[in-house]
């Protein structure tokens, strides 16, 4: 066997103890199945062994097949390794810590019995890689607790702790216990002499459900419809669990395995890899201190009770960090508190969390009055108005009075993080922590590195973000930063497209096919017309040449913000969130075309996509170029999490190769003739472009 020794063997107290050692998840990676087939050989060839436990080295049992090595030749299939577990002759007992998933959860269920730590996770998330559980998890699972219930873990891909696990029956017992081989032995041991063995494979009694309801399958399908739009890997997944009622075990796994082929080398999951391991990679801070390790946020802060405010305060409660939230009035503090006390309401009402941990957590928000009140907390996030003056004021004052080693953040969403920094004597400790609106539902955190943040600052704040469950990403500081940034040109070409005859409920169609949950247009009048209408404002006036974007400013002054106003860019009847395409806008629109003589025309759908998209691909490169992020596949991080980019596409930059960057150079390069300087192709991009190379992995090209 020329792999590495990935898995051990030994003996103890007569019982064969098979451990997978693959760090950093004991993924299934080259060696591992062929060492668990050659240790069960084992085990039932020695007659001083009566029985097998199978578990994990390090922080895990098994995550699942490595999902580096799709696409590539395996030697050996999960199908082959369960089979031999199936197979043997003595009893196998699966012991559970950390991690069970995909492969890894297949490898325990053909085991005969599974015991777990409660704070183990089981799941088959495959479906999240566009593929579906191809060791034999959607036979044995329906088998083991009924095929709606797998059809739900194997459709959502969720992972479930092992409490639910037990109650569900995928595990025979939880163990409390700090020695988990101990306890598993002794398991082992317990039932070394019963026979026969229970194999899952041969329970058939939960199949029945399915032929008590039938419909469940089409119910899912259904049920997924509008989630699942363009994707298969869904849909496979119902299929394979439905085989699993209908045909029997071998004639299922062969189904299984047609229909893993069918998706493992598709666009859908080659997308979902890259944007799996992209957002790994966005963690790494090139730079930092390898094994620095940043102090846990144990108490925070947030300076400015208003809507994001408030939101934010909501992250760090809902993952157990008390938070103070300041204001200057009380009245703007106890408005504030209102707001957070009608979103955890409506949670619970909507049932996405329970009113147990409403009143957990809200009283971790405390309000508080005074600089002085917040002084030893290990973080402040500052989200007072967009204003230079009033941001310079917080940070003067924040510098007089947090402890030293504070972590001093602001949430402002374009002004540049050197102006706060330089009103303090600790400018490395000061960043952005750029949250997205709602704050306590999107999941991105920009983090900002000003000319002075320190790297233990940047480490410490993508820290915080993922202790309160966002995604992390650094942006240098500029206007707009990395994520609003790269999508400011789709908003101007989107405008512009107007102008020139395209109309909104055409673009909002072409996004919505393309994948977005929402047309941008929508989704302007859901967040207000005005919120970006100060931004343009503020913009024109600090820069001439600016174009304006007359369309949306004359609604705004029409008094039509949104759906707050009940019309935008759509109208809307009283208390329905229904867009209807208004008449009016068109007016608007004619009339600006004819006013400043746009020539007016149709548009194809697949124009306005790379009108859209291709601009900030450019944009993208500009950034990068400039070293206002470390690499492509951050930015398409921030688009997948901040800007619900639809991830079975991979990202924008990952989208930009399936067109190709000597394509897409050409179409922009004819575009900036057309249109002129703000379609100038980056020189990023003629690099890449020139030599047909790949976007994705452009890296920065100066420093941050
Ligand atoms: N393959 C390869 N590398 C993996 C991996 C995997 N399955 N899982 C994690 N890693 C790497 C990851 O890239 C990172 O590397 C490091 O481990 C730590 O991960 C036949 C076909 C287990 C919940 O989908 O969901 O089985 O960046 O930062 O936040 O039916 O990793 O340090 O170099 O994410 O604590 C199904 C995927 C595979 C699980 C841990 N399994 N992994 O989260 O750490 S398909 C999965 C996760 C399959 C079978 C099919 C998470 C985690 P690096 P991390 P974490």
């Amino acid at each position: 066997m020329s792999e590495p020794q990935v898995v051990r063997y030994d003996v103890e107290d007569g019982i064969g103890v098979i451990t997978v050692d693959n760090p950093p998840v004991n993924a299934l990676g080259p060696g591992v199945r062929e060492g668990i087939i050659d240790a069960v050989g084992r085990g039932n060839a020695d007659p001083g062994v009566a029985a097998m436990v199978l578990i994990g080295a390090g922080r895990s049992f098994i995550a699942g097949a490595d999902i580096r090595q799709f696409g590539k030749a395996r030697t050996l299939t999960t199908g082959q390794s369960t089979k031999a577990l199936d197979e043997s002759a003595k009893p196998v007992v699966a012991a559970i810590h950390g991690y069970a998933l995909g492969g890894g959860l297949e490898h325990a269920l053909a085991c005969n019995y599974r015991i777990a730590v409660p704070t183990a996770k089981v799941g088959l998330p495959e479906v999240l890689i566009g593929i579906l559980p191809g060791g034999g998890g959607t036979q044995r699972l329906p088998r083991l607790i009924g095929p709606k219930a797998a059809m739900e873990m194997i459709v959502s891909g969720r992972h479930v702790p092992a409490a639910e696990a037990k109650q569900l029956g995928i595990v025979d017992e939880l163990v409390d216990d700090k020695d988990l081989r101990g306890a598993a032995i002794r398991f082992a041991k317990g039932i070394a002499s019963k026979r026969p063995l229970p194999r899952v494979r041969d329970k058939s009694d939960r199949l029945a459900e399915a032929k008590a309801d039938p419909g469940m399958f089409e119910a899912m399908r259904k049920s997924i419809a509008r989630k699942a739009r363009n994707q298969k890997a869904p849909y496979h997944c119902i299929a394979a669990v439905e085989a699993a009622t209908k045909e029997p075990f071998e004639q299922g796994l062969e189904t299984e395995r047609r229909l893993f082929a069918e998706l493992e080398n598709a666009d859908e999951a080659k997308a979902l890899r890259y944007a799996f391991f992209a957002e790994r990679e966005v963690a790494k801070i090139p730079g930092a201190p390898k094994d620095y390790k940043p102090p846990r946020i144990k108490t925070a802060a947030v300076v400015g009770a208003g809507t994001m405010g408030g939101g934010i305060a909501m992250c760090f409660a809902d993952y157990g960090i008390p938070v103070k939230i300041m204001d200057a009035t009380r009245e703007t503090l106890d408005k504030g508190l209102q707001r957070v006390r009608d979103n955890y309401a409506v949670s619970v009402k909507r049932g996405s969390i329970t009113q147990a941990q409403m009143d957990e957590r809200l009283p971790r928000i405390q309000a508080v009055e005074r600089y002085e009140d917040i002084a030893d907390c290990d973080v402040v996030v500052e989200v007072v108005f967009e204003r230079v003056d009033v941001k310079k004021e917080v940070f003067a004052k924040l510098d007089a009075v947090m402890k030293p080693g504070a972590l001093l953040l602001s949430n402002s969403s374009a002004i540049d993080t050197d102006i706060m920094a330089n009103m303090t004597n600790r400018p490395q400790d000061v960043a952005g922590a750029h949250f997205f609106a709602p704050a306590n539902v999107m999941k991105l955190c920009e983090v900002v590195k000003g000319t002075k943040t320190s790297n233990e600052t940047i480490v410490g704040a993508m820290q915080m973000g993922r202790d309160v469950g966002k995604i992390s990403a650094v942006a240098g500081s500029c206007d707009g930063f990395a994520a609003n940034r790269s999508r400011a040109p789709f908003i101007t070409e989107m405008m512009l497209m107007l102008e020139e005859g395209a109309l909104p409920e055409q673009i909002d169609k072409v996004m919505v096919d393309y994948g977005y949950p929402m047309g941008p247009f929508a989704v302007n009048d859901l967040s207000g017309l005005d919120i970006s209408y100060d931004t343009r404002k503020r913009r024109a006036a600090a820069d001439p040449n600016y174009r304006k974007l007359h369309v949306p400013d004359r609604l705004v002054e029409m008094g039509r913000k949104g759906q707050k106003t009940g019309a935008g860019w759509y109208r809307y009847e009283k208390g329905d969130r229904t867009p209807h395409p208004d008449e009016v806008v068109k007016s608007v629109i004619a009339d600006v075309a004819k006013e400043f003589g746009i020539e007016q025309r149709t548009f194809t759908d697949d124009e306005i996509l790379r009108r859209l998209l291709l601009a900030s691909v450019n944009e993208a490169c500009k950034i990068l170029e400039e070293g206002k992020a470390y690499r492509a596949s951050d930015i398409d991080v921030m688009w997948l999490h901040g800007f619900g980019f639809p991830r079975y596409r991979g990202g924008l930059m990952y989208w930009a190769d399936t067109v190709g960057s000597k394509a897409i150079l050409d179409q922009i390069s004819e575009w900036h003739e057309r249109y002129g300087a703000r379609w100038r192709p980056s020189n990023l991009l003629r690099e890449i472009g020139e030599k047909g190379g790949v976007l994705r992995e452009a890296k920065a090209g100066v420093p941050l």
